[in-house]
């Protein structure tokens, strides 16, 4: 069979049905044994073809790897991380690890009130910010915020420790941390999703287990950093989860997207609850370094107002999606 490569020749209205034009090929000649042989130029661009198919393979792969093909459906706007079980928002820079669906026991026995009864609930995958949201993102937003302190202004303001890149953004109301997550294309964890990525599925007190905290693990009042107030948002990394979530006990009060009911465990939903009621305070979740201990376990529930803002609450935020792969 003669192969044309290169532009191919005239072809008359009688041979436009699929059939080759008759005629000599450019790129063809014949070899002295009778049968078609390539010319010098053609072999060159059919091995230029082949060497670029084979540096572009691995390229091409990897591309697929980072966004999830290999029968995943990882969220749009989410890359895989440098590290194993790491993954990179693109909008905000931020890493994020995946906590895979699956039932986990939400609330304590012999907690407050408000913590039982201990049920079980069925949550949806989803991915979370392996820290708080820092200043150095929120300042990428390029969202206003306050050089100063000032809490009768609705922006987040500056605390007394001034603003740190590596901290966490505080003094942030959950009314402004809203207008963050639209441009980060993001949300808030619901209480249930806050919880199941702080303590896993084995009913532990706190991220790292049923120990007390000690000064690697958790920032809160009897530290000695919390003198001067926040810690880098990448401390504690020896507290961290059961998915890797870190700070999940103390450094700032995280806010969650559920309003808060007292009785709420008693009436949930056992699948991806959500308890929003109109004028209801704001769950607040994890506790802050001006606290005691207590108040570092990852079923010890807050709230405040929308509006309210402090210098010991500040956010992480979540995506949905399947994937972790
Ligand atoms: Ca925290």
């Amino acid at each position: 069979m003669i192969m044309h490569v290169g532009n191919p020749p005239p072809v008359s209205p009688r041979h436009r049905t699929g059939r080759q034009a008759p005629g000599p090929a450019p790129n063809l000649r014949s070899s002295p044994r009778g049968g078609p042989r390539w010319s010098p130029w053609c072999r060159w661009e059919v091995s230029a073809l082949l060497l670029g198919l084979l540096f572009l393979a691995p390229a091409l792969l990897a591309q697929q790897s980072r966004l999830g093909w290999h029968g995943e459906t990882m969220p749009v706007g989410l890359a895989k991380g440098e590290a194993e079980g790491e993954y990179v928002w693109k909008k905000d820079g931020a890493i994020m690890v995946y906590v895979p669906p699956g039932e986990f026991p939400m609330g304590r026995a012999g907690g407050a009130a408000d913590e039982g009864p201990v049920h079980r609930v069925h949550l949806d995958g989803y991915y979370i910010d392996k820290y708080e949201v820092t200043w150095g993102q929120w300042k990428k937003s390029g969202l206003p915020y306050l050089e100063k302190p000032n809490p009768r202004l609705p922006q987040p303001s500056s605390p007394d420790w001034g603003i740190v890149d590596d901290q966490p953004a505080v003094n942030v109301s959950w009314k402004f941390a809203q207008r963050y997550l639209a441009w980060a294309g993001k949300r808030l964890p619901t209480e249930a999703e806050w919880e199941k990525a702080a303590r896993g599925t084995d009913g532990r007190t706190y991220p790292w287990g049923n120990e007390p905290p000690t000064f690697d693990r958790a920032v809160w009042r009897d530290h000695p950093v919390a003198l001067r107030g926040t810690e880098s948002a990448r401390c504690c990394t020896a507290g961290a989860s059961p998915y890797g979530v870190v700070n999940m006990a103390g450094n700032v009060y995280e806010w969650c997207q559920d309003t808060y009911r007292r009785d709420f465990y008693a009436h949930s939903p056992a699948s991806n609850p959500l308890e929003e009621v109109e004028g209801q305070q704001r769950v607040l979740r994890g506790g802050a370094f001006v606290l005691e201990k207590d108040e570092l376990s990852s079923t010890y529930r807050y709230r405040l107002w929308e509006v309210d803002k402090t210098p010991y609450i500040g956010f992480r935020a979540v995506v949905s999606g399947q994937g972790g792969g």
